[in-house]
């Protein structure tokens, strides 16, 4: 159960906004370039059964969608925010800026800096306004971050999310007996 097929259909259209009526997650990234990069996190969130909608959202190109976003997530009844962004990436920073929610920022590797440029722009925040930053590419992680979230308050996502674990650790100790083998 703990497998996560990258390639299944994903549940909503990417781009085509709010999709899922009543989604928990929201994952946005600011160009459609980042969509590879930001589909593992929907595979997660397809895994653990969590409604999400995914849309493209730009700091830079879409002030004012940003802001109504960002403004109206909460009382949308978004718990938690995935934002993915490369280059100056000040999306997941300033959805913070105007949402309470929690905000997972993901550092897309998209430019000629190797995705460190985004990584120290999403994580280097100042005092006060928190985002907390996943590794360069790695949707997955804020996922699985955001289902850790929201677990605190729903009981059968910690018995999901030890099954996953327990998943991980099967998978390596199946590779450590087949080296034994050898
Ligand atoms: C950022 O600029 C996006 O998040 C993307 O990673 C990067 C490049 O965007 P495109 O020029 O590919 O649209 O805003």
């Amino acid at each position: 159960p703990q497998e996560v097929d990258l390639y299944a259909p994903i549940s909503p259209t990417p781009g085509s906004g709010f999709s899922d009526p009543n989604p928990l997650v929201g994952i946005i990234m600011g160009s459609d370039s980042d969509l590879p990069v930001m589909l593992p996190a929907a595979r997660i969130l397809d895994h653990f059964k969590i409604p999400y909608e995914l849309t493209i959202v730009s700091a830079h190109r879409t002030p004012d969608r940003l802001v109504e976003y960002a403004r109206s997530a909460s009382s949308r009844g978004l718990r938690t925010i995935i934002a993915g962004a490369g280059g100056a990436a000040h999306l997941p920073g300033m959805v913070a800026s105007m949402s309470a929610l929690p905000v997972i920022g993901v550092p897309v590797k998209g430019s000629s800096l190797d995705g460190v440029d985004s990584l120290h722009s999403i994580l280097q925040m100042p005092r006060g306004i928190p985002v907390a930053t996943v590794a360069i590419n790695n949707s997955t992680n804020a996922g699985l971050l955001a289902v850790r979230i929201l677990a605190a308050g729903m009981p059968a996502l910690i018995t999901a999310m030890d099954e996953y674990l327990k998943g991980l650790e099967t998978e390596v100790m199946g590779k450590v007996s087949k080296l034994e083998e050898v």
